[in-house]
């Protein structure tokens, strides 16, 4: 089992309830268990003239390979109605795998560490919640660093 940490995000049609969802199918997902989820909290969109954004983090224990794991949550992403019309567009659901295991991955249709967690607190907060406080991520720099840079700001927990 390798620990997998999945970062949610939404911000179109009830965006709390499109979290409660996509946990529930993450639960669900074959060879895989569930391992804790972290606080909802809600921000502007980096993109102006967009609703605001709900996200949470995951922890995802998983004997998937990472390609399929993908798969899998893009295929979560269709069932809730997701639509691809323009980059960055707001979303019903959007599925990032932030981190997997130790592993550095670089291919076309996966790069991990996701490639802006380090800059989005939406992203290093909830992804605190349940990481060891020494997490070290695949390429060296350590959850605490990427923290003490990224300041809490704009953020908001919903209890
Ligand atoms: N892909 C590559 N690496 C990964 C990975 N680690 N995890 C590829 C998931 N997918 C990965 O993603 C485009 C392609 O990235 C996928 O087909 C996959 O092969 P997408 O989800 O279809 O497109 P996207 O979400 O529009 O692009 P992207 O770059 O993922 O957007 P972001 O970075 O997710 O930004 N403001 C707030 N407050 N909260 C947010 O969550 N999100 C965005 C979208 C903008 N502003 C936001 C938020
Ligand atoms: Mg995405």
């Amino acid at each position: 089992m390798t620990r997998i940490y999945i970062g949610m995000g939404s911000n179109l049609a009830a965006p709390e309830e499109q979290l409660r969802n996509a946990i529930e199918a993450l639960a669900q997902l074959p060879a895989s268990q569930l391992h804790a989820v972290s606080a909802l909290y809600q921000s502007d969109s980096l993109l102006p003239g967009q609703p605001r954004y709900t996200n949470a983090v995951a922890a995802l224990d998983s004997e998937l390979e990472p390609l399929a794991l993908l798969d899998a949550l893009q295929a979560i992403e269709n069932q809730q109605g997701r639509e691809r019309n323009e980059r960055w567009g707001p979303r019903t659901l959007d599925l990032d795998i932030l981190l997997f295991g130790d592993r550095l991955i670089d291919e076309a249709r996966l790069k991990v560490p996701h490639y802006h967690m380090q800059e989005r607190p939406f992203v290093l907060y909830p992804l605190a919640e349940l990481a060891p406080a020494d997490l070290q991520l695949a390429d060296g720099r350590t959850l605490q660093a990427l923290l003490a840079a990224c300041p809490f700001v704009g953020l908001e927990r919903l209890a």
